[in-house]
């Protein structure tokens, strides 16, 4: 398995904060922490570019913050697997004290501390000293860094689940619906990833804006879906709700809640480049507004925030410090995507296979959702599916297809299907009848565990047929349950491209598939997006709007799509997926 970006990443930011709990020189420490983050941005993987390269450290060099020692690190974790400079670190300081700093309000020095003074090495430790009081007799923790342990302790379980996004809607929504009820409150916005679109959530950030505090708590008495809670200030509360989601709730007063609201989004790497810029100008920027001196200048809305530091409002979705900045300083932020830029779906299932719907009942709902075509792409025959379509039933469909068509006026039904790709690339049905339909979504349910080099061979392989239009779901991950197929996207681009054909960002919340990084990856390739709901009934077309949010992320414009075509062009570019 080649090492991933995200593993050199985690390399980086441990060494990073061990050599914080070791006190040590403050840019060494800035100089690995910007090294985690920029193997994090990097679209294409480090391991593959270190392979292909002639000169590995020259090329690492050219990347923002990596010099020849972050480099030659770098080639080590990619050719190794290890880090001799962590392992001979994670040697010198106790294991717990790492788990100390995720702890808000305790730094390396007051982590170092309470090592130093009471052997404080985990988080349980800390809990004893904090329950006998031994805390006390450190310096630097006074009664209120004291009491702030003692809320923080008791807020954030250790256990860190994420939710689906939807999951977390489904419990949060209702919240915010209650208490935009509630007298005297103007506005309720649930922010931090949830606003940014992540597909999981480690939790709901939810923010209110009302004058007074206490009568928002007051009315959250009477909300009895709340299992627990705990009071972090007079404006701060984190609740549990029933099913274990946390929810920290904040209250903000009306003239900063832009300040708060732009905070609370994040990303907490997006927050710290927006703040270095206020610096820049002599102000500050943080949750409670935009200050010059202590005079409040602006934080009414985010826009006034982001007006502080020059920039225009920018969207939630790419606010990952992953170049939008700059990209927004010079005017130049993409317009991104939106579900009523899609004019169709093409990929959907009928009670021909295993969906719950007839053909009839899905163009009616299609249509409803103000879509002006619908692909039809029931499974082929192939083993584990649900009465796959044969050959003859496929043509069947095909006939009731083109004789609903006449039917319907302003509305047109695509004929296809989602066939399956072989362990050795092949597609379950024949090429005489794929060559029929109007597109070909071709997808992997089986062999998922191959290997890079043999699944990027396989759905390689699979591109070469005449007919194939789309793969479908390209990583074939089910999030929280399976992992995406090892797969050289980089390879599948670049192929994709040239052929060409195109890839698809399955809409159904488990799959989201196409991930954010993958669809920037397939836009700097120049590879068109197909955002489909894979919908298996008519409520599921929805699922098109969970793909817009995925493909916003990934910096999609309308352009970066394919089912924002016209039915006319569509069909051309389907027709040049034709070999
Ligand atoms: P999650 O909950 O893990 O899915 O991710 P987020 O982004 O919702 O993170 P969370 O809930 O820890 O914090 C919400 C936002 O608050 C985060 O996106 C940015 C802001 N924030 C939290 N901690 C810090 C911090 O230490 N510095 C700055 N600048 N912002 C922070
Ligand atoms: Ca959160
Ligand atoms: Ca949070
Ligand atoms: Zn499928």
């Amino acid at each position: 398995m080649p090492v991933q970006n995200e593993e050199i990443a985690q390399v980086f930011d441990e060494i990073a904060d061990l050599l914080a709990l070791r006190n040590e020189n403050p840019f060494r420490i800035r100089a690995y922490q910007r090294a985690a983050q920029t193997a994090r941005g990097q679209q294409r993987r480090l391991s593959d570019r270190v392979r292909d390269s002639d000169d590995p450290a020259a090329e690492l060099n050219k990347l923002p913050g990596i010099g020849q020692d972050l480099a030659a690190k770098m080639i080590e974790i990619i050719s190794t697997g290890r880090c001799r400079a962590l392992e001979e670190l994670r040697r010198q300081v106790p294991r717990g004290l790492l788990e100390l700093l995720r702890i808000p309000g305790l730094g390396p020095k007051r982590a170092q501390a309470l090592h130093a003074r009471l052997r404080v090495r985990n988080r349980k430790e800390l809990e004893r000293a904090v329950a006998t009081g031994a805390i006390s007799k450190v310096p630097g923790f006074g009664p209120g860094i004291t009491a702030r342990l003692v809320r923080e302790l008791s807020a954030s379980p250790p256990q860190q689940r994420r939710w689906l996004r939807s999951e977390a809607a489904q419990r949060a929504e209702p919240l915010a619906e209650f208490l935009r009820a509630v007298p005297g409150v103007e506005q309720v916005v649930i922010a931090g990833s949830y606003r940014r679109g992540r597909d999981t959530v480690g939790d709901l950030d939810l923010l209110v804006s009302a004058a007074s505090a206490a009568a928002v708590t007051r009315e959250l008495r009477e909300y009895d879906e709340i299992s627990s809670w705990s009071a972090a200030g007079p404006s701060r509360k984190t609740l549990i709700l029933r099913g274990g989601l946390q929810v920290d709730l904040r209250v903000s007063k009306p003239d900063r809640f832009g300040a708060a609201l732009h905070y609370f989004t994040g990303s907490k790497a997006h927050n710290i480049h927006v703040r270095r810029m206020a610096q820049e100008r002599g102000l500050k920027i943080n949750e409670y507004g935009v200050f010059r001196g202590r005079k409040l200048v602006a934080g009414r809305t985010e826009e006034s925030v982001f007006a502080a530091v020059e920039l225009p409002w920018i969207p939630p979705e790419i606010r990952e410090d992953q170049g939008e900045i700059e990209l927004a300083r010079s005017g130049a932020l993409p317009v991104l995507v939106r579900r009523a830029d899609l004019r169709g779906d093409l990929h959907c299932h009928t009670d021909a296979t295993d969906g719950g719907e007839s053909l009839e009942t899905m163009a009616g709902a299609a249509r409803a959702a103000g879509l002006q075509f619908l692909a039809i792409t029931d499974h082929s025959k192939y083993l584990g599916i649900y009465r796959g379509l044969d050959v003859r039933r496929l043509r069947r469909q095909m006939e009731t297809i083109d004789r609903l068509n006449e039917k319907l006026r302003g509305f047109t039904l695509l004929k296809g299907i989602e066939v399956d790709i072989l362990e050795d690339g092949a597609l379950a049905l024949p090429e005489s009848v794929l060559a029929e339909l109007d597109l070909v979504v071709a997808s992997i349910h089986s062999h998922l565990d191959l290997g890079e080099q043999k699944q990027t061979k396989r759905v390689l392989r699979a591109m070469e047929h005449r007919a194939f239009s789309i793969l479908g779901h390209p990583s074939a991950r089910l999030i929280g349950e399976r992992n995406a197929m090892a797969l050289d996207m980089e390879r599948i681009c670049a192929a994709a491209k040239s052929r060409p054909c195109y890839l698809e960002l399955n809409g159904m919340l488990q799959r989201l598939d196409l991930n954010d990084v993958h669809c920037r990856l397939a836009r700097e390739h120049g590879v068109l997006v197909s955002i489909a709901s894979d919908a298996h009934g008519a409520a599921q077309l929805e699922n098109l709007a969970h793909g817009v949010v995925q493909a916003r992320r990934g910096w999609l414009r309308p352009a970066d799509v394919l089912n924002t075509r016209r039915l006319p062009e569509l069909r051309k570019l389907l027709r040049a997926t034709f070999l």
